[in-house]
């Protein structure tokens, strides 16, 4: 593809130029309004104290910048037709991007109490960071939006990947050069190697270098500009400068350099559209730099805060005390001429609404940013044609993820045409053993290839990039505009998004409550190479936590399920696909492990979510069972039931209850989670005073936190990780970790009253296999011939 650049577009017209500057100072006004104003919206009145919220909140020092960006998305949405969404990096500029909404209108089309006139102006004002109103971050109320911004980092991810499968969308990102320093934001420039400029919408990033971040320059602001520029290069983007501090000249620049970025952006996809240039593009972008509170106070007692780090939250702090202060703020409240802006109504002028857009095509009332707008079923087969076939339980072996990834290659099939389902994952999807989705598409690659490379695709929907962050941001994107996902990934580096999925339960539980939101796909998790199979790699590898992490959040949007076999992670997984509003978490193993449950029972284990696998254990219904083994997780469930199996023979007078439970949630009070028993179920699932010996599959505490508030939680032992890993055996991590079923025999002994004088022989026995063991895989580097070739005897 040729890189000379395209004849220049005819910048805008005097006309123009004052529309869109009315506009932005119209923007810039309601943005001040709505830090500092409770009364008085229009300055009709002289500004007093009274005006003044009490409690001053917000970012001015990034609002300018995104102003500027609406209003000339505006014009280029407005000049073109092109559908657009922008995603706002700096989300801390809530009250710009509330401010551009409120006079495109779509504010007033979502909130009808907040008029598009004085009296809406003076709401917008006073709920801004107001108790009882909205947050001072873009959030989920915002409308337009898909990106809170709050933690910063995420916003070119979520761009990309609101692109992908998208190509009639240009999705503008507004990055700000204190983000760009953040490691999610560093990895997702090479995004543009994934974009496919046939079957995906296009991404402009703008850079914002206003200079500074809270309190300190930014990086990128004080590299050179030769340096700089190398950079932005070297990332594959042809950057477009647009610089200055005087308004006019600005407008023009950046008017010119918004037409030039998406006249090439065009030029790229019709190219590749009509089958030409195999070469990946240069992607435009554009670099905006402009002072940071720019148009805000110059200096606040005697110090400079416009273009400085000053001006990142409130300039003028002292507005309701300080007199000065007061009259500055009028002054430059006044500065942007409201009364050129607002007609004696509060209404926009027609001058300030020149630029705007019409209905759908305005930034807020973007389809693309309210997903479930979009959202179409997913086409799910019937599961019979994937399901293991299983005619005794625990007889054969099967690798559970290569069983699901039968299902994901005929998900990826059936979507081949609707292109509205990717995998993601950081570079695991064939170690993951889903590899059989290759079948039906490939993987995603827009860089070079070689002839050696294999599955690589420009249109592929499988993504695989070692940057657990782009994954995450991708499919978050991927989601919030309407589409379906799973991300698989190594059960310990899931930690690596803790935050970012933090960010996404939040914005699913607040969009829960706006009527207007409709639900989305849920995002989901597999989580596989999980702890106790860690035979490549070891300790750096064992860490069970992400779980936990989730358990935490709001019971509403967090689901982890713990499926013990192939047709129960099938099951778990086809219900996952199938929800909304949720983020689950399937944690599975990819090792050849025994079928337990045939798929009818799979379903009906799952649809339970834990229930008593009464063909493992020996009680017979006259009594409450001696104990009860009760297990989660496909490694744990195994040596229960080999412990079971144990106990059958030798201690065969003992009433065992196996039970198993694949819904976390389950466990809980059913006042806290809707998936939580209540105490009546609980107690007749657990008993209420008998020993319960609880194999887990990750950290033990898990468990009583979730149960510590049943009648039988005194009663309840549990075994899990605990921190004790390395490259051993696969049957030594369980014993180095007490959930081997020789120990959970030995805790059935201590803990049965009265057995432990009975079976001393036996507990001893117990022991002494764990003796021989630890000698035997030293000497041969495998497990024991009896837990190597053990089976389900029924
Ligand atoms: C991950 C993360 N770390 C720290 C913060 C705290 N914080 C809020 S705004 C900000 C500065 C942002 O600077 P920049 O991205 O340049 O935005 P600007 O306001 O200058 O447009 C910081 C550090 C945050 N929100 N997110
Ligand atoms: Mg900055």
């Amino acid at each position: 593809m040729s890189d000379a650049p395209p004849p220049a577009p005819a910048g805008p017209s005097d006309e123009e130029l004052d529309a869109l500057d009315a506009h932005w100072r119209a923007a810039n006004y309601l943005a001040v309004g709505q830090i500092y104003l409770m009364d008085n919206p229009l300055l009709t009145r002289p500004l007093a104290p009274e005006h003044i919220k009490p409690r001053l909140l917000g970012h001015w020092g990034t609002s300018p910048g995104l102003n500027l960006v609406y209003t000339h998305l505006n014009r280029l949405i407005g000049a073109r037709g092109t559908p657009a969404l922008c995603i706002w990096g700096p989300g801390h500029g809530g009250p710009a991007v509330l401010a551009g909404s409120w006079l495109e209108g779509s504010y007033s089309e979502t909130y009808p109490d907040v008029g598009r006139d004085a009296e809406g102006m003076g709401l917008l004002f006073k709920q801004f960071s107001f108790p009882g109103g909205v947050p001072s971050h873009v959030a989920p109320e915002t409308p337009g939006s898909i990106h809170e911004g709050g933690e910063l980092g995420y916003s070119l991810a979520h761009a990309y990947g609101a692109a992908l499968d998208h190509p009639e969308l240009l999705v503008t990102c507004v990055i700000g050069d204190g983000e760009a320093e953040t490691g999610p934001l560093a990895g997702s420039w090479h995004a543009n190697k994934f974009l496919d400029p046939v079957h995906d919408g296009a991404v402009l990033p703008v850079l914002h270098l206003n200079g500074y971040k809270i309190a300190n320059p930014t990086v990128l602001a004080r590299l050179p500009q030769t340096e700089l520029d190398a950079l932005l290069r070297g990332y594959g983007h042809d950057p477009l400068y647009v610089e200055g501090d005087d308004p006019r000249s600005v407008h023009r620049a950046m008017a010119l350099a918004m037409d030039r970025a998406v006249d090439r952006i065009q030029e790229i996809q019709a190219t590749a559209r009509a089958g030409g240039d195999p070469e990946r593009p240069r992607w435009p972008m554009i670099v905006l730099r402009t002072p940071k509170g720019w148009t805000g106070p110059a200096e606040v007692d005697g110090l400079p805060v416009e273009g400085t780090w000053r001006a990142h939250q409130v300039p003028l702090p002292g507005v309701r005390d300080n007199p000065d202060h007061l009259r500055q703020l009028e002054a430059w409240m006044r500065s942007y001429r409201p009364d050129e802006l607002f007609d004696a109504e509060g209404r926009p002028t027609a001058q300030v609404l020149a630029c705007v857009p019409e209905g759908a095509a305005r930034l807020g009332a973007s389809p693309y940013a309210n997903g479930g707008l979009l959202l179409r079923d997913l086409p799910i087969p019937d599961l019979d044609g994937f399901a293991a076939p299983v005619d005794r339980p625990g007889t054969t072996l099967r690798e559970p993820t290569r069983v699901l990834g039968g299902l994901l290659e005929a998900v990826m099939a059936a979507t081949a045409d609707r292109r509205d389902f990717r995998l993601v994952g950081p570079d695991e999807t064939a170690s993951n053993r889903l590899d059989a989705v290759y079948e039906a598409s490939g993987k995603t690659w827009n860089a070079r290839t070689l002839p050696t490379d294999e599955h690589l695709a420009r249109d592929g929907r499988v993504m695989e990039v070692l940057s657990e962050h782009l994954c995450q941001g991708w499919l978050e994107g991927y989601l919030l505009t309407g589409r379906h996902g799973l991300f698989s990934c190594y059960e310990a580096f899931a930690h690596i998004v803790d935050s970012m999925v933090n960010q996404h339960i939040k914005w699913l539980r607040t969009s829960r409550r706006l009527a207007w939101r409709r639900p989305i796909a849920s995002l989901n998790y597999l989580l596989t190479s999980h702890v106790w199979r860690q035979d490549h790699n070891g300790f750096s590898h064992q860490d069970p936590g992400f779980v936990d992490h989730i358990l935490n959040k709001s019971p509403e949007v967090v689901r982890v399920y713990l499926p013990p076999d192939a047709n129960t992670l099938l099951s778990v997984a086809d219900h996952a696909l199938r929800s909304r509003d949720y983020v689950n978490v399937i944690v599975a193993g990819k090792q050849p492990s025994y079928d337990w449950l045939t798929l009818d029972q799979a379903r009906v284990h799952c649809a339970r979510g834990a229930g008593v696998w009464d063909w493992a254990g020996t009680e017979d219904g006259s009594r409450e069972p001696d104990v009860v083994l009760a297990c989660a997780g496909d490694v744990p469930t195994l040596e229960t039931l080999a412990a079971a199996q144990l106990l059958r023979h030798h201690l065969p007078e003992l009433a065992v209850r196996v039970v198993n439970v694949v819904d976390m949630a389950r466990l809980m009070p059913h006042s806290e989670h809707p998936h939580g028993m209540p105490d009546s179920e609980y107690d007749a699932l657990f008993t209420r005073g008998r020993p319960v010996i609880f194999a887990y599959h990750g950290y033990p505490w898990l468990i009583h936190r979730l149960a510590y508030r049943r009648a039988g939680h005194s009663d309840l032992h549990v075994r899990g990780y605990k921190e004790e890993g390395t490259t051993t055996t696969p049957f030594d991590m369980v014993v180095r970790n007490d959930l081997d079923r020789y120990r959970l025999v030995m805790d059935v002994i201590d803990r049965v009253p009265g057995l432990g004088v009975r079976a001393v022989a036996v507990r001893q026995e117990m022991a002494d296999t764990r003796t021989r063991h630890h000698a035997w895989i030293r000497e041969h580097g495998t497990d024991l011939p009896e837990v190597a070739n053990w089976s389900w005897e029924g």
